[in-house]
């Protein structure tokens, strides 16, 4: 049902900065850039390797682009550092359908639209262990984003 981790998103202050260190530091570059008004996020998408389901594995990068959303809200009480954690699917609705009947919370009535086209939820991060969770279903791979 989940067949990769297809990103860990990581809350900065300065997304500019942050993807400075992860290319200096470790060779990681951005490959994709995005803001997503939706989710409150400009977003830098470091794609890491790809993954035997025909996806990839990202580091994301998130910069706050308003005060009022979620991202500025764990800056605020946290700091920068790791933010949730993402498993990829090919069925993001089915797999928070089943999820959500084990008894965790979808934050999300239905999936939403996340990087590069793809569509996401999330689950409450106090039904799992603490750790923010996101479900991402990767576009088809004609749109040319993986
Ligand atoms: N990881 C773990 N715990 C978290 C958390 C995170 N990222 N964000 C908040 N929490 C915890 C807080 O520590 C707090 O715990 P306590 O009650 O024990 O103090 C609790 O959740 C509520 O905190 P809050 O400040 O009131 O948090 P919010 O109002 O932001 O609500 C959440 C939390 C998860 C419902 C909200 O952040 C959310 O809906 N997130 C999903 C959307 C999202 O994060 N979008 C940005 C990323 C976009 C992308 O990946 O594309
Ligand atoms: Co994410």
């Amino acid at each position: 049902m989940l067949t990769r981790i297809d990103h860990i998103g990581i809350a900065c202050r300065d997304l500019d900065a942050t993807a400075r260190f992860y290319s200096e530091t470790y060779g990681f570059e951005v490959t994709h850039e995005e803001v997503n008004e939706e989710q409150g996020v400009r977003e830098a998408m470091l794609r890491i390797n790809g993954t035997d389901d025909g996806g990839a594995s990202y580091l994301q990068l998130l910069e706050p682009v308003r005060e009022d959303s979620p991202v500025a809200r764990f800056l605020a009480r946290n700091g920068e550092g790791v933010h949730h954690v993402a498993f990829g699917t090919a069925d993001v609705a089915g797999a928070a359908a089943t999820i959500g009947g084990r008894g965790v919370r979808v934050l999300d009535s239905a999936p939403r639209d996340g990087s590069m086209g793809s569509l996401i939820t999330f689950l409450h991060p106090k039904d799992c262990g603490g750790v923010l969770t996101e479900l991402v279903q990767a576009p088809a791979p004609e749109a040319g984003f993986r």
